[in-house]
């Protein structure tokens, strides 16, 4: 994802006051540009990283069930996903809703007009009797231009324990912002990465390639590149932790020595102390009481949950209430 001017200037903002505060931290949204976008998809074939592979397996043998919740009840249905990535994943569901006959029509959101056109250029040759509508920009403002009351169940998609990459308040307020705009008989459709042995938990954010470390480190090297940094990434490492109590998996950049980095676009330094952490990304891990609560607080209830043998992963479906 290549960012405009105006998230630009966000990034600044954002960068100033996570690198003044203490301790210091900096927001994982911003991983995303064309190589972080990239060293993610690598990070996706990971042995270490199964989330992927959890959603993928879900999908794969319970898409009968999937699809027949997402359309039971409903005349036509609008699938709309945020933020679909390759949509590896959601092309077997829409495959199994196309051999079913389900009337419906596909809406990826993204921020990335790259990303769509390239998401509806390989699906158009997949599936050429899709109905797809891809969105470029803000999920909120293109939600409410679609949540119009046509008539058509809107079921939103929201995958691969993305959710997990907010922190709880965060995460209520989303789940509030989408509820506001959903009606009682559309649904949402969220996967969630299960507690489990921490000793899993950690592999995956710390691969042993050195990918997650990449993917963490190129934040630093966008912020070189966009905002006139002088961040010598030899000069941080990679370090991965989870803490059972909160189910919360963290990454942070340490400061390998004492060090001053300056940022010309913002004219200011930041000066580090040895081993100082840069809180980088939570991944928040879920227990079953976490999810009910979570979907009560946004002001929804759990209409069915789909999850693999060893209740490693859940996609939760969820109604207003
Ligand atoms: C996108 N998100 C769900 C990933 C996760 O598992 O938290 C991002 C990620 N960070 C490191 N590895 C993967």
């Amino acid at each position: 994802m290549e960012s405009t001017s105006l998230e630009l200037s966000q990034f600044a903002e954002d960068v100033i006051g996570g690198l003044s505060s203490t301790p210091k931290h900096l927001s994982s949204r911003y991983f995303y540009d064309d190589e972080g976008s990239r060293l993610f998809m690598e990070i996706m074939k990971l042995p270490e990283y199964y989330l992927t592979r959890a959603e993928m397996k879900i999908f794969t043998e319970q898409k009968d069930a999937i699809c027949e919740a997402f359309s039971e009840g409903a005349g036509a249905v609008d699938l709309i996903e945020l933020g679909a990535g390759d949509g590896t994943k959601t092309a077997v569901l829409i495959e199994h809703l196309l051999s079913k006959g389900v009337d419906f029509t596909y809406h990826p959101i993204d921020i990335s007009q790259e990303a769509n056109d390239a998401l509806s250029s390989r699906f158009h040759e997949k599936f050429p009797a899709l109905r797809i509508e891809p969105h470029t920009g803000d999920y909120f403002q293109v939600l409410g231009s679609l949540c119009n009351n046509n008539g058509r169940r809107k079921v939103v998609m929201f995958l691969g324990s993305n959710i997990g990459n907010f922190l709880r308040e965060s995460a209520v307020a989303f789940f509030r912002d989408l509820r506001k705009v959903l009606s009682e008989d559309d649904r949402l459709f969220i996967g969630f990465d299960m507690q489990k042995d921490p000793r899993t938990i950690v592999a995956a954010y710390d691969d042993a390639q050195g990918v997650t470390s990449a993917f963490n480190l190129n934040l630093l090297r966008r912020i070189n590149r966009e905002l006139g940094g002088d961040f010598d990434l030899d000069k941080f490492s990679h370090y991965a932790q989870y803490r059972p109590m909160e189910c919360a998996a963290r990454s942070f950049l340490i400061s390998r020595e004492k060090q001053t980095v300056t940022i010309k676009a913002i004219n200011r330094s930041f000066d580090f102390y040895q081993w100082e952490p840069i809180f980088m990304e939570i991944s928040q891990k879920y227990t079953h009481a976490m999810i009910d609560e979570l979907s009560r607080d946004g002001g929804f209830e759990i209409a069915r949950e789909f999850f693999n043998e060893k209740d490693f992963y859940i996609d939760s479906l969820w109604r207003p209430i």
